[in-house]
């Protein structure tokens, strides 16, 4: 089945998205997200220049051989760019497979493993009674887990808490602003260590033991914080705790582990099962947060969550809406077929988004279903994304009370 054709489609509905359109010989089109939140670009120009003359000409069914050629003939492996733009091919190819093979991708994955995937929604609030107000609204949307973001006195912007200066807009959906430099924030980890317990126990207070919680530390603390933190929050139970400390450092984890019980999940800045090796195989997380679109696609993730899977650890997948609907149905077609699916992150896309992007899968009762139209059951409307160009963006950064950098 030879490519005839690969297209580049940078659109900005509701945000900046990458994604690529594989064309065949035999009139089936594929897509594939290579969506990298703040270096849109950098991917769409790896795939125009670079790749997209690789792949004319080439066999579609033959995906693995693709994988590993884009992979070892670009000598410089690993990074976020590269895999990202392996993953937009990889998916395209995997969704033209099961296109030509007349069914859903996850039934080419193995069929379903669950009837539905269990996802979480973001709430956040400003303060307590703002909290409680969202984990209110994503209930009555369904959800079945929640993720706690909470603002901390004496920080003026903390990730993941929507309405921050009064003016309405919802930060939380999307942290990119189009701005033409980086928004700088601020940062302290003391007044957060103090505040987060205390916000959790209200937490449960008001809405009991049972309903699963998360927690994002965005990558902000010191691995002895990091492992104070865990402590401090075992009482409450949580589903897991994110992203509680930079893990370029694997080795780092140990010291959490030490320490803590809250279960613990890492990796959506991560690109390859390397990044996980020692975290995997010495037990030092729970969750693999890796989104299909930023860890060389489908072929890529299975492999690593294989990996996890032989050390009982599970998915969490990341799902934010700087990953594309085509990432997003990549990644519940993986969810319903994989054994040791934990738990995938949900937040709804825009309507413009809606418009550029047709999606099949669904929402119901807190669960996602990836649908069963043949392929990953997304459709790009060409027209519709070129009325929306691109435009630049940035995500914040962060600087400490004496002006250091910091993790965002
Ligand atoms: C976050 C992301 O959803 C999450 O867990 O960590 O929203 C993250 O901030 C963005 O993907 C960055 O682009
Ligand atoms: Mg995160």
């Amino acid at each position: 089945m030879k490519i005839v054709a690969a297209d580049v489609i940078v659109s900005s509905p509701d945000r900046n998205f990458v994604t690529l359109k594989i064309t065949t010989a035999d009139g089936i089109t594929g897509l594939g997200d290579g969506t990298l939140n703040g270096r849109e670009l950098s991917v769409a120009s790896y795939l125009r220049d670079h790749v997209v003359p690789l792949l004319l000409g080439r066999d579609a069914h033959r995906i693995e051989d693709a994988w590993q050629f884009l992979y070892r003939s670009a000598y410089w492996r690993r990074g976020p760019v590269t895999m990202a733009a392996i993953a937009a091919v990889d998916v395209a190819l995997w969704d033209i497979k099961a296109k030509a093979a007349g069914m859903p991708l996850y039934q080419l994955l193995g069929g379903a493993s669950r009837t539905g995937i269990m996802a979480y929604g973001h709430a956040s609030g400003r303060d307590v009674p703002e909290l409680f107000d969202s984990i209110r609204a994503h209930l009555e949307l369904g959800f079945r887990s929640i993720r706690v973001q909470t603002s901390v006195p004496g920080i003026n912007a903390v990730y993941g808490v929507a309405a921050q200066s009064g003016d309405g807009k919802r930060y939380d959906y999307e942290p990119a602003q189009r701005i033409p430099l980086p928004a700088e924030e601020d940062w302290d980890s003391r007044a957060y260590l103090r505040h987060l317990p205390g916000v959790f126990e209200a937490v449960r207070g008001e809405f009991g033991p049972e309903l699963p919680l998360l927690h994002d530390a965005h990558h902000r603390l010191t691995p002895i914080q990091a492992a104070r933190l865990g402590k401090a929050l075992e009482p409450y139970d949580l589903f897991w705790l994110e992203d509680c400390t930079p893990a370029e450092n694997q080795e780092a984890l140990r010291l959490v582990r030490q320490h803590t019980t809250t279960p613990l999940a890492i990796g959506e800045v991560f690109n390859t099962v390397w990044d996980y090796q020692t975290l995997i195989r010495e037990q030092l997380i729970d969750y693999v947060r890796s989104a299909v679109t930023h860890t060389g696609g489908i072929t890529a993730m299975r492999k690593l969550l294989d990996f996890a899977a032989q050390y009982q650890i599970k998915s969490g997948i990341h799902g934010p809406t700087d990953i594309s609907p085509v990432g997003m149905a990549a990644a519940l077609h993986l969810d319903l077929a994989i054994h040791n699916f934990g738990i995938q992150e949900y937040m709804r896309h825009g309507a413009l988004t809606d418009e550029v992007f047709r999606q099949s899968f669904t929402f119901t009762d807190g669960y996602l279903h990836p649908g069963d139209q043949p392929g990953i059951g997304v459709e790009l409307d060409e027209q519709a994304a070129a009325r929306f160009p691109y435009q630049p963006a940035y995500l914040p950064f962060n600087r400490l009370k004496d002006g250091t950098v910091h993790d965002w």
